[in-house]
């Protein structure tokens, strides 16, 4: 591809901050970055590896956090509102990143910038303020402290309603491990402890204002597919139910399929699940959806109760309501409320309280370390108070708050049920029927995620399919989710829910830009981006070992005991095989690190380098 290939889709500028010195400067966004590694995902994985060093504190000044948009973000595209966010995770300590809605993505483009990369630490609170290729780094001691709402409503005041912004919360500022970013009054990005970053940073928000043109190769035709995607999947038979409940759908159809997280993943269903389910958010909260830039399927359930607002999934709604055992939505709505507010991922939230129950019903903690507070199972009090002492660091909470690894390192005994693959929490699928979903979320590449695939769809509708079979469609569906619409950024459920074919992305991105990409092309940059952050994960830890991509133990010893899947477990050995094929085919050795062969293949050369410069060997 040569340069002149590139018509439209990117502004051509990164923004580069540093905040030790108040300074900034703009930098072209490079033709090979482009090349190779397209946006978003892409361009944040390569620029970290090649920017930092290894081993640095996380919560350091020379860690780097970089929003990133892809080449279809901000234009007439189905979904175009997403960004992507990314640094060294303070929870895995390895790659992480989280992609997030709203209208922040397409401002900074409007702002003249495909991505902002966040250097160094202030000394004092400060907020970044980026308008049409300008920016300044401005005091924010007065905002220090505030919750989400507040923050945004004054920076929205202050700056005019247009602007967009994302900021932190007082859990970021107090470097709870996993907290992340909070845009538009509830939309959040980051789980693996982004807003830990911005925090140690002293950073409370980016306010982004932006009035230029995004340059695109043909308009025309971007907006004319535009126009028949969206009467094709407002006429598409799911549009109906998806407008309604969104991906609270989901609740039901987990606790049919046995998959559920409940009591800290213990089991598969729920006796309480009708309660939290789409239909009663529905019936009983639901006001209104509201839906990301440019998106033609709005799944954001805006729901009201007394004078809170709060929008509702299915990951929040499963981890804090049925993982803690609790069934009454208007209190699971509330601590969602309190998560937004403070700014924590949810899903991490719901998992480390589900451990901190279980540690109080084994006895292994008591009333006296919990600060007198009863911890049970299904006690939607205890666990508010608990969300409160996470985020302020009080007590137990300062344990709580370094996530489910630092918990195990305190109680060894709780190894055997702490939900986490490499330190991120799980997410909410309870995998104990699903040997698939379980490798999706231990080769995921930021830890247990269902981002990278939510494999356990597919895995559910073929129960007959081979172990080749599976292990070659989790590496499709890897790539496509989280290898391709991580890097162009759009939303992925318009493809995930409605069916909408991948060749009208390929078309768009032919249309906004100019080139002429193939599919392969695509899976080629997908594998890639997997390579890279893998290398980046091996440079982090050193010495990587299989045992690094293995999922919770609860999954393998601990069968269900209820539901129609009662005695379903994961089997070891069915899943060391997987593993090794996964391993094989995308061409890593049999401890998962990539081999040099296919890093060439891939045009990795300079990675290679990257690695030798410290030390780190890669097999033939
Ligand atoms: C995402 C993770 C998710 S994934 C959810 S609900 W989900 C939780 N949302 C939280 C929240 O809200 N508040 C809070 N304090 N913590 C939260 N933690 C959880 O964070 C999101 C949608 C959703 S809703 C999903 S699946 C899809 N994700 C996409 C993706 O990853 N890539 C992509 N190209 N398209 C996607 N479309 C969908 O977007 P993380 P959003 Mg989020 C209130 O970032 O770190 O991956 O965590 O972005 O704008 O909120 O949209 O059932
Ligand atoms: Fe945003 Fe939901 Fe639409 Fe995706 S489907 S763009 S997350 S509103």
């Amino acid at each position: 591809m040569s340069q002149h290939d590139i018509k439209g889709g990117y502004t051509g500028k990164i923004l580069r901050i540093n905040l030790s010195r108040r300074k900034y400067k703009i930098e072209d966004t490079s033709r090979d970055l482009i090349k190779r590694f397209l946006g978003g995902r892409g361009f944040i994985a390569k620029i970290l590896i090649d920017e930092t060093e290894p081993k640095i504190d996380p919560l350091g000044p020379d860690n780097k956090v970089i929003f990133a948009t892809g080449p279809l973000t901000g234009l007439p595209v189905a979904g175009s509102g997403k960004c992507v966010v990314g640094c060294k995770s303070p929870e895995s300590n390895g790659y992480c990143d989280g992609n997030f809605g709203g209208y922040f993505g397409p401002m900074l483009k409007h702002a003249g910038f495909d991505a902002v990369i966040i250097e160094g630490r202030s000394e004092r609170p400060v907020y970044i303020y980026i308008e049409d290729g300008t920016c300044e780094i401005i005091d924010a001691d007065d905002l220090w402290g505030t919750k989400t709402t507040e923050c945004e409503t004054i920076l929205k005041e202050r700056h005019g309603r247009e602007c967009a912004v994302a900021c932190i919360g007082p859990a970021g500022e107090n470097m709870v491990k996993y907290a992340n970013i909070i845009h538009d009054y509830g939309r959040a990005g980051g789980r693996p402890g982004v807003g830990a970053v911005l925090g140690s940073k002293k950073l409370k928000a980016i306010v982004v204002k932006g009035s230029l043109d995004i340059p695109v190769n043909d308009l025309d035709t971007l907006i004319s597919m535009l126009k028949d995607v969206v009467n094709r999947l407002r006429s598409s038979q799911i549009y109906d139910t998806w407008i309604r409940q969104g991906t609270m759908i989901t609740i039901l159809w987990s606790n049919e399929n046995s998959c559920l997280p409940v009591l800290n993943f213990r089991e598969g269903v729920f006796e309480g699940a009708e309660k939290i389910s789409g239909d009663v958010m529905e019936r009983f909260l639901k006001y209104r959806t509201r839906g990301c830039y440019s998106c033609p399927t709005p799944c954001g359930n805006i729901c009201r109760f007394g004078r809170h607002v709060v929008e509702l999934d299915y990951e929040q709604v499963a981890m804090l309501g049925a993982n803690l055992g609790i069934d009454d939505l208007l209190h699971v709505a509330y601590m969602v409320k309190l998560s937004d507010e403070y700014g924590v991922d949810t899903i991490s939230l719901g998992n480390v309280i589900g451990l901190a129950m279980e540690l109080y019903e084994k006895k292994l903690i008591t009333k006296e370390d919990t600060g007198g507070i009863e911890l049970r199972f299904g006690d939607a009090e205890a666990a508010t108070r608990m969300i409160e002492m996470i985020v302020y660091r009080k007590g137990i909470g300062d344990l709580l708050a370094e996530g489910v690894g630092k918990i195990v390192e305190k109680y060894p005994e709780a190894r055997r049920f702490a939900m986490q693959c490499k330190n991120v929490e799980v997410s909410a699928y309870n995998c104990h029927i699903a040997p698939g979903m379980a490798l999706a979320y231990a080769t995921s590449p930021i830890g247990a995620h269902h981002k990278d695939a939510w494999f356990i769809s597919i895995e559910i509708k073929n129960p007959n399919m081979s172990i080749e079979e599976k292990v070659q469609k989790l590496i499709w569906m890897q790539n496509i989710r989280g290898g391709i619409f991580e890097c162009i950024g759009t939303c992925r459920l318009q493809w995930v829910e409605f069916g909408l074919d991948l060749d009208y992305y390929i078309n768009a991105l032919r249309a906004a830009t100019g080139m002429n990409m193939t599919m392969n092309d695509l899976m080629t940059i997908a594998e890639r981006v997997y390579n890279v952050i893998r290398c980046y994960w091996i440079r982090e830890y050193g010495h990587w070992r299989k045992e690094y991509d293995y999922p919770p133990e609860r999954w393998f010893n601990e069968p269900l005991s209820k539901g129609p899947r009662k005695g379903a477990k994961v089997d070891r050995d069915i899943y060391d095989k997987m593993l090794q094929l996964y391993y094989k085919y995308r061409g890593w050795n049999e401890n998962g690190i990539p081999r040099v062969e296919t890093l060439r293949k891939l045009e990795l050369d300079d990675v290679i380098e990257n690695l030798r410069k410290f030390d780190i060997e890669l097999p033939d």
